[in-house]
C-alpha cells in the first residue's frame, strides 16, 4: 500500500515545519491553516484514524492528547483552543492516518460546518 503524505512527513521525504517530536508523536503546522496556530499532531505509528484503534492504542492516544496540552502550552495558547479529529469520510477526514488539529489564536465557531 502506498505512504500516506504524513508517513512521508515522519519519514523526512517531504518536509514539514515540525513544532515537537518524541519517539511516538510527531507534531507539525498544517499547510493549509484555517487558525493563526494549525498544528497537526500524529502517532508514528500507521493508525489510519480513531475509528481503527485497538485496546493496546490505549495509552497512546493518551499521549497524543498530552501532547496537545504540551503544544499548546509553547504555542501561547492560553486564551483557550480546539482539538479536532476528523474520522472517515462523514468526519471530514482526507488523510487516513490519525491526526489531531489542534486550533488557535482567534475565536472559533460552533457548530462546525
Ligand atoms: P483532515 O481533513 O482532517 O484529514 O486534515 C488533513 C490536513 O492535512 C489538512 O488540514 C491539510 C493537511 N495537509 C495535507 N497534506 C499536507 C502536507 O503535505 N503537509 C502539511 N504540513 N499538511 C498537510
Amino acid at each position: 500500500m502506498a505512504k500516506t503524505i504524513f508517513k512521508r512527513i515522519i519519514d523526512r521525504e517531504i518536509p514539514a515545519a515540525i513544532v515537537y517530536e518524541d519517539d511516538e508523536v510527531l507534531a507539525f503546522n498544517d499547510n493549509n491553516p484555517q487558525a493563526p496556530v494549525h498544528v497537526l499532531v500524529i502517532p508514528k505509528k500507521e493508525l489510519p484514524s480513531v475509528a481503527d484503534a485497538g485496546d493496546d492504542d490505549t495509552l497512546l492516544l493518551g499521549k497524543l492528547l498530552m501532547a496537545v496540552r504540551n503544544i499548546a502550552r509553547q504555542q501561547g495558547l492560553e486564551n483557550g483552543y480546539r482539538i479536532v479529529i476528523n474520522t472517515g469520510p462523514d468526519g471530514g477526514q482526507t488523510v487516513s492516518h490519525l491526526h489531531l488539529h489542534l486550533l488557535g489564536k482567534r475565536p472559533l465557531h460552533w457548530p462546525p460546518g
